[in-house]
């Protein structure tokens, strides 16, 4: 151990560290100079900083549990910065663990280091997010948007901390509106260590008004939300983790045997007492002598019981990435539908992260990241009935709860998307979902099955009518659907082919709210076309039509393309896809167990034969669909889902190729696939199909297998104009009746002689139907030959 180190030279060194990997000390610090020096540095008094080299897996992990505390982001054998008491560092030492000492006390580290970054924040820009924030410093921003927003928020104190500070809410809503405007409420740091928690909630509050009137989606919420907003439920605490202790969790509650702190997410009345919470004063998750014992979890719970309208709320932690929702107490569901509502929220809320920032919160039930009773948001849905989840914020692990300063201002923006989905949700009296018909056709004249599931949320549906119309224009009909539980059925009527329709849904609820699906109603209903559909190829692959298997590239030892009865296993069917047959194009048919003779080493290719997508056979115009039953699987043995089978159309006889999809989900059943020709290449009568199924991981299981290819043409049927058809049954309207009579003659007599353009139906002199722009002699001696005729 040396104890000659230059402080100055040293305090480079780390620095320099720190500057690469902004972890513990750089974010532990961040306050101005006058402000308590040193912070929490005083916790770490008497703690060395060292420099392990460990010279195997062994010996780090001998290091790190020795550790105060492990300062490097990524701990490695060859360098790993830790801090660690005198008396632990000798041990280790004797243990053969080589490191080089950093400097001899932390606390002064820290405090050099501190003051570093105070001074270098005074020169930044006004950015409240760029650091944390003292709890003061909260107090004082409440009040600073109090001031700057006062026709949007009101501030209230919701009750005192157990050393006497206020917990004071924003309560924000746009001026106007319903008096009972649905309510979602946000809290942030019940844990004190947490420090990203309150940066996040106090910041979901100020984009809310700050963004009020310029973003859209903001607008709307404020509008038709009030929301309520405590930033920091547990002050006392987050102070002692400035002044103190950088690692408290808890309360400043004395237990008054020497212990201190209740854990707050453990003080909640539901199912307060059970698992992953203790009764030991002196544990991290001490849940206090009763339920609700402490004023920070009464001041919550006395303000969702008295507030009229909350219909969700989140609970932020940090860290882990994480949306949770109930129960967490012990794996047990939320009854249905709220169990289906959570998920899907909660799902909706982990994409708009992703979608904003490409950081993933996994969503998933609290129980299943660990189970532990008496947490807020049991409670807050449990008791009350409310969409409660915990969000656990970033990061992953790699800096933990002393997430690096400059990471707030994304974690806390990534998070205001999953408010805003949200808020969508609670303005919503009803889900609706699933509905069908999907595919976007239908046949001529026909009646068409339609369903939709309409999931009760804060209201539940009485009615729902289906409006519908043949074509774009005109009035829509009207009818009911019937309810089989939360599914709603009826029938769509189509009419003549090529004439598209279009329908919209209209929800009644209980409270007697409307609801529209598609929301635009009339104006943007949703649209379904009508064609006949005609078969063009089928081929179920029972006997060769002149495929090919292999090509240039294919590596693959076993499994290769063959037209063959398969073999069942867990990976590869035992039946083809054509009911009445037995063959299809399988990956190695013959099989003993799982795995055996399915693709290994690289690709195996099989083309069709070219096909006919160009020439429908009694269509004027048609477009051509390529559809094939797969079989693909790809999950079980080593390296699962490392492979694909890439499915390619060529229009030129298999000169070039095109994708059509890139098959990775192991379905292991037989599944139907449909692409539009026109999408990927021309139509022509030259289309081929490719299907290369390759094993690239080693030691993977790859089946795959190929049935019933077809081509199907959707269009209408060719009618061969009846010229001389121009009246409805005695009535001159130029209307096509189907039949030929007087009315017809006398309709164009009419026309004819009006010299009306719709009698031009020859060239001069020339019985022949192209209109010539004149109206002659000619043009009537045709029609009467037509008439005369009748109708083909
Ligand atoms: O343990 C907690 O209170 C939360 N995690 S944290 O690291 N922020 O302390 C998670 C609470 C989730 N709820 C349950 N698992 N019951
Ligand atoms: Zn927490």
């Amino acid at each position: 151990m040396s104890g000659s180190t230059n402080a100055r030279s040293l305090f480079a060194r780390v620095a320099l560290a720190v500057a690469a990997c902004p972890l513990a000390l750089a974010s532990a610090a961040g306050e101005a100079p006058h402000m308590h020096l040193p912070t929490n540095a005083a916790a770490h008094a008497g703690e060395i900083l060292v420099r392990v080299q460990a010279r195997t897996p062994a010996e780090l992990d001998r290091a790190i549990d020795a550790a105060s505390s492990v300062v490097s982001c990524r701990p490695s054998l060859a360098r790993t910065d830790l801090t660690i008491s005198p008396a632990d560092l000798a041990r280790l030492a004797q243990s053969g663990v080589r490191s080089e000492v950093l400097h001899t006390d932390v606390s002064v580290l820290i405090a050099q280091e501190q003051a570093q970054i105070a001074a270098s924040r005074l020169q930044r820009g006004a950015d409240w997010y760029e650091t944390y924030k003292t709890q003061a410093e909260f107090e004082a921003k409440i009040d600073a948007l109090a001031a700057a927003y006062p026709a949007l928020v009101t501030i209230e104190t919701i009750g005192n901390s157990i050393q006497g500070k206020p917990i004071r809410m924003m309560r924000i809503t746009a001026p106007g509106g319903s008096t009972a405007k649905p309510q979602i409420l946000f809290n942030g740091c019940q844990h004190a260590r947490e420090w990203v928690s309150p940066a996040t909630v106090m910041f979901i509050a100020e984009e809310l008004m700050s963004s009020y009137g310029s973003r859209p989606e903001t607008t709307a919420a404020l509008d038709g939300i009030e929301f309520l907003i405590v930033p920091m439920v547990n002050p006392d605490g987050y102070e002692y983790s400035w002044t103190n202790q950088r690692l408290w969790r808890k309360n400043r509650r004395n237990n008054g045997n020497g212990t201190t702190g209740v854990d707050l997410n453990r003080n909640w009345a539901y199912e307060w007492g059970g698992t992953g919470s203790s009764g030991s004063g002196s544990s991290d998750t001490y849940r206090g002598t009763s339920p609700f014992s402490e004023p920070e979890t009464q001041a919550l719970r006395d303000l969702i019981i008295a507030e009229p309208g909350i219909r969700a709320h989140v609970d932020f932690h940090s860290f882990s990435q994480l949306v949770l929702w109930p129960f967490g107490y012990d794996f047990v569901d939320a009854p249905e539908p709220d169990k289906s509502l959570f998920e899907e929220l909660g799902t909706e809320m982990s994409d708009a992260i992703f979608g904003h920032s490409g950081f993933f919160y996994d969503p998933i039930r609290s129980s299943d990241l660990y189970p532990a009773a008496g947490d807020a948001s049991d409670w807050v849905y449990g008791d009350q009935g409310v969409f409660s989840y915990t969000f656990e914020l970033r990061d992953t692990g790699l800096d933990g709860f002393e997430l690096p300063a400059e990471f707030i201002r994304p974690t806390v923006e990534e998070n205001f998307e999953a408010v805003l989905v949200m808020s969508d949700f609670v303005t919503e009296p009803v889900r609706v979902s699933q509905t069908s018909p999907e595919g976007g056709f239908a046949a001529p004249n026909a009646l068409v099955p339609i369903s939709v599931d309409v999931l009760p949320v804060f209201e539940s549906a009485t009615d729902v009518t289906l409006h519908q119309r043949v074509g774009s224009s005109g009035a829509f009909d009207a009818s009911s659907l019937s309810a089989s539980g939360a599914t709603w059925s009826g029938m769509l009527t189509t009419g003549a082919c090529g004439e598209a329709i279009e329908y919209y849904l209209e929800i009644t609820t209980d409270q007697g709210l409307t609801v529209l699906e598609p929301a635009g109603g009339a104006m943007a209903p949703a649209t379904m076309a009508v064609l006949d559909s005609e078969l063009g190829l089928f081929d179920d692959a029972e006997i060769d039509t002149g495929w090919t298997v292999g090509a240039s590239g294919d590596t693959a030892s076993t499994g290769i393309w063959e037209l063959a009865n398969p073999v069942g296993t867990a990976a590869q069917p035992e039946d083809d896809h054509t009911p009445s047959g037995t063959l299809c194009w399988v990956t190695g048919a013959s099989a003993t167990s799982l795995g055996s003779n399915d693709i290994d080493n690289g690709g195996t290719t099989l083309v069709s034969p070219p096909m006919d997508a160009a020439t429908a056979p009694s269509f004027d115009q048609a477009d051509a669909y390529v559809s094939y039953s797969r079989w693909y699987s790809n999950d079980q043995g080593q390296s699962p889902n490392a492979d694909e089978m890439v499915v390619s159309i060529s229009g030129d006889n298999g000169s070039t190729w095109q994708t059509l999809e890139t098959v990775r989900s192991n379905a292991n059943a037989w599944v139907r696939a449909e692409f539009r020709v026109a999408d990927f290449v021309t139509p022509s009568d030259q289309v081929r199909l490719r299907f290369v199924a390759s094993d690239i991981g080693g030691g993977s299981i790859v089946e795959a297998a190929i049935d019933d290819v077809a081509i199907d043409f959707r269009g209408c049927e060719a009618v061969s104009a009846c010229v001389a058809d121009v009246t409805t049954t005695g009535t001159a309207n130029g209307t096509p009746d189907g039949a030929v009579d007087l009315s017809d003659f006398s309709y164009y007599l009419s026309l004819w002689s009006a010299a009306a353009t719709t009698a031009d139906v020859t060239t001069t002199g020339t019985a022949n139907g192209v209109p010539d722009g004149s109206v002659d002699l000619s043009d009537f001696s045709y029609y009467l030959s037509l008439w005369s005729a009748g109708c083909p």
